[in-house]
């Protein structure tokens, strides 16, 4: 995959803006791969910086691959809830450029704190995707250890982990682990719903007069489950980092190439001891919210089918076909590597165990605690009642 360090350059913040309008005829969106496939070279931000990307053709034919793999086990843990194998899941389905364009962008130390549709990322950071999966089947607490990975456990509570972010942020700042190249910094994933959110708008006052090394990174999907984003906000969302003090980008979500410039400039800058950003990635949730909702009563079909032509896969395929970096020998092997790993990955769902119940006692404190002993105890011989019977 794109291990490269491409020249993302900065022409500083002060740069008078130039308007350049990218394919989509969208002056606020940067892009740098066009729905058909076609590359443009640079793009500017609102606030001048211009955005390019220089990676070689084997870097471009890893996060191809990175798109089809995250996409495949997706559908795969999609396909085990609808089988009864898993209590639920949370598609990444059209969000997977955002997701491995910010996921590559991450340097070693960085740490991520993701929602609970971060797939795309976790892959990224090197962590088993069955890891998950034992979460959303109820067997485990989806227990990885953050700090071996540097990616926070998935978060439910809607906007929580970027107070968590902003802390740890401030952590590494106060740590002295700004202010250089090899410096640290965090990003924080959270949805366009997000916003809404107290945690949210007290993450971005405390990042901002903190000067926190942190990316705040909203996937703007359209969509809090039912709740289209004009319920959310009567701005663009990465205005509203002007209010509170730092730069705000809206990047093509869709476009992996340039959701990895944006933030690998945003992530240096935090690492530099420049302090946040906002970055909003501008994108689309194909799926339903969760395997729980029927999108069907809330969307019609034609919005569903315009994004259709604007998936990332697709775009990315176009692009290194016309440009010969990949031939159709390339694309039969990722296809291949995606099907065995998924079958793979449900063959090993199945072989989970399922734990004792009265192991949820166990992680509760990390010392443990007489009242917890004493529910122990307590619920063992309720457990016990049961023996011999035939429930
Ligand atoms: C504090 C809180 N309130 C409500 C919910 C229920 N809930 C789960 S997902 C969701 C919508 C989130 O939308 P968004 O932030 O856009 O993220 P997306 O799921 O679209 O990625 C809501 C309201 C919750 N989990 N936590
Ligand atoms: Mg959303």
């Amino acid at each position: 995959m794109a291990k490269g360090d491409p020249g993302v350059s900065s022409r500083g913040r002060r740069a008078a803006p130039r308007s350049r309008k990218g394919a989509t005829g969208d002056p606020q969106l940067v892009q740098l791969l066009t729905p058909e496939g076609e590359r443009i070279e640079s793009a500017t931000g609102p606030d001048g910086t211009e955005y390019r990307v220089d990676f070689t053709d084997e870097e471009y034919r890893g996060l191809y691959r990175d798109l089809v793999l995250v996409r495949k086990l997706d559908a795969e843990a999609t396909a085990l809830q609808r089988q009864g194998e898993l209590g639920l899941w949370a598609s990444l389905l059209g969000q997977e450029a955002a997701q491995v364009g910010s996921g590559r962008a991450l340097r070693a130390q960085d740490m991520a704190f993701p929602t609970y549709r971060e797939h795309g990322v976790l892959y990224c950071r090197g962590i088993d995707p069955i890891m998950p999966l034992g979460l959303f089947r109820g067997v485990d607490q989806g227990g990885w250890d953050p700090n071996e990975f540097k990616f926070n456990m998935y978060t439910i509570v809607i906007g929580a982990q970027t107070l968590h972010a902003t802390g740890y942020a401030m952590g590494v700042s106060m740590d002295g682990k700004t202010g250089t190249e090899d410096g640290e910094a965090v990003i924080a994933y959270f949805g366009d719903g997000a916003t809404s959110q107290g945690d949210v708008n007290e993450s971005f006052v405390w990042a901002s007069v903190f000067n926190a090394p942190l990316v705040f990174f909203c996937q703007n999907n359209q969509y809090a489950i039912s709740e289209p984003l004009e319920r959310q906000t009567r701005v663009p969302l990465y205005q509203r980092a002007g209010g509170f003090g730092f730069p705000g980008v809206r990047v093509d979500g869709n476009d992996v190439l340039a959701s990895y410039a944006v933030t690998r400039h945003a992530l240096d800058n935090a690492r530099l001891g420049q302090g946040p950003s906002l970055i909003e990635a501008y994108t689309y949730r194909m799926g339903a919210h969760t395997t729980s909702d029927d999108p069907t009563r809330y969307r019609i079909a034609s919005e569903v089918e315009a994004w259709q032509a604007k998936d990332p896969i697709a775009r990315m395929k176009a692009f290194l076909t016309k440009q010969q970096i990949a031939d159709a020998d390339f694309f039969a092997d990722v296809d291949e590597q995606a099907r065995t790993e998924s079958v793979h990955l449900r063959e090993r769902v199945l072989a989970m165990p399922n734990p004792e119940p009265v192991t949820m006692f166990d992680h509760v404190y990390p010392t443990g605690s007489p009242e917890l002993d004493e529910q122990r105890a307590q619920f063992s011989r309720y457990m016990e009642s049961f023996e011999g019977s035939a429930h």
